[in-house]
């Protein structure tokens, strides 16, 4: 037992029900880049051009999951995890993005989500992690409206073959990392750097999630499937919490990334302090009458993933070109403080609880789900009288730390029901390739081996017991 205030307090019970899960995302793991009639996505494209992602890699092969569907859906089970968050390729359902559906696609995403429900594991699924199909993008990508309207029909026809089954449905994977890293910043696909478009992006993104919501609806007769959306809700702070220009640069950054997307799809209105902030860039011309009744629909769960804070304060000079805060003019952000990951993202389980309490005070009607939460460290296999084992207590201390955290927050009201760690194997890390391990199962990408690293046991008892177990 730990002290209360370093958030390591093992023992602490969840209540029954609450969901552990293990997450992952179609382009990261699957391979099999073409095969069976898949189509290419913005993620073939980008990585296969030179200079985009660490090490020239790509998610050709990745973790092969495609080939290895049983022996990964075993392993989740052997790890009692009751739930498992996975997403559905777009291009390989729809390799031209509209238009003919790749039955072999669907077939592939069957076998998934009856292997999890053969063995007890409930399918949350996401329809878009960010791999748009190419031929979508050479028409303008989330630039273009009529991607909307491609992803509702998308969602449809998953929604068809998949919708008496799959229990959770989520629409998109942190529209804020598709539409500011792939059309402002530049640093993930499409990798293209224009402020106006992003926010295009922006509006096309939360159409198509009101579309796909719409049509998801109209098919889905699983009667307790529920509907939701992940954001990456920015945990930001002011440098000064008593300077008002400091104030004002952590509202921007929580206009641009959270309630620009929070705002449309949970409330109904687009903030005007967005339309404020960006007016130097975009009219917004494009958002056009009844747009936000569409992208207005109900969800039952709101799904958010945290990593690490964000600390913000007003500078003099301060573009944002190639940035992924658009409109964030005269905006700094500050170092955080350490310790870090390898990613060299900064270890705050308080970070958390002040994001699902804030969460939840601003949509309190909301079901939360933790969607993803983990970190990367550099992990390798040791051989202990031949059973191959990997250590890594820096996982299980931040895991046990931040589910910490997620404890506390549901003592304080937050009506959190589940908790997908990210991730349950080590896989692509987009532009940081496969440099950066995520996995609580380790994977030799020479050889395809799966071996459960420390973090994967302690998770284990986790899910067993509902008691976060000690860190030994
Ligand atoms: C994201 C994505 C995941 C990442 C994970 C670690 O949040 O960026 O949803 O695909 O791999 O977050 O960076």
């Amino acid at each position: 037992m730990g002290g209360t205030d370093d958030f390591r307090e093992s023992g602490l019970k969840f209540p029954e029900g609450f969901v552990f899960g293990a997450a992952t995302s179609a382009y990261q793991i699957e391979g099999a880049a073409t095969e069976d009639g898949r189509g290419p996505s913005i993620w073939d494209t980008f990585s296969h051009a030179p200079g985009n992602v660490e090490n020239g890699d790509t998610g050709d092969v990745a973790v092969d999951f495609y080939h290895r569907v049983e022996e990964d859906l075993d392993l989740i089970k052997s790890l009692s995890l009751s739930a498992y968050r996975l997403s559905i390729a777009w291009p390989r359902v729809i390799p031209a993005g509209t238009g003919e559906v790749n039955e072999a696609g669907l077939a592939f995403y069957e076998k998934v989500v009856d292997g999890l429900i053969a063995r007890g594991i409930e399918p949350v699924v996401t329809l878009y992690h960010w791999d748009l199909p190419q031929p979508l993008e050479d028409r303008g990508g989330w630039t273009n409206r009529e991607t909307s309207y491609a992803f509702a029909e998308y969602a449809r026809v998953v929604g068809e073959r998949l919708g008496d089954r799959v229990a959770v449905w989520t629409t998109l994977n942190e529209p804020w990392c598709s539409a500011y890293l792939g059309y402002a910043s530049g640093e993930h696909a499409p990798g293209r750097r224009n402020e106006a478009d992003s926010f295009r992006a922006v509006h096309h993104l939360n159409l198509g999630h009101g579309l796909a919501l719409i049509e998801l609806r109209k098919v889905v007769t699983r009667p307790d499937a529920t509907f939701s959306v992940t954001h990456c809700l920015a945990m930001a702070y002011a440098a000064d919490p008593a300077n008002p220009e400091d104030v004002d640069a952590k509202r921007q950054i929580e206009t641009m990334q959270n309630r620009a997307f929070t705002d449309p799809q949970l409330r109904g209105f687009y903030p005007a302090d967005l339309f404020e902030d960006t007016k130097h860039i975009t009219d917004w011309s494009f958002v056009q009458d009844g747009d936000l009744e569409l992208i207005h629909q109900p969800i039952d769960v709101l799904g958010v993933n945290y990593y690490c804070t964000g600390t913000a304060q007003r500078s003099s000079e301060h573009s944002t070109e190639g940035t992924a805060y658009p409109g964030a003019t005269r905006v700094q952000p500050v170092e955080q403080p350490g310790p870090r990951t390898d990613t060299g993202w900064n270890i705050a389980p308080q970070g958390l609880y002040d994001l699902l309490v804030a969460t939840h005070e601003a949509y309190p009607e909301y079901e939360i789900v933790v969607t993803e939460n983990g970190a990367a460290y550099r992990d390798h296999v040791v051989d202990e009288d031949g059973v191959k084992r990997v250590h890594d207590p820096e996982r299980v201390d931040y895991l046990l730390r931040h589910f910490v955290a997620a404890h506390r927050a549901i003592e304080a009201g937050v009506p959190l029901t589940g908790y997908f760690v990210w991730s349950l194997m080590d896989n692509f890390e987009w532009a940081f390739g496969y440099s950066k391990r995520f996995g609580i199962v380790y994977v030799d990408y020479e050889t395809q081996e799966r071996t459960r690293k420390d973090s994967a046991l302690w998770y284990t008892k986790l899910a067993e017991t509902g008691v976060i177990p000690a860190d030994q």
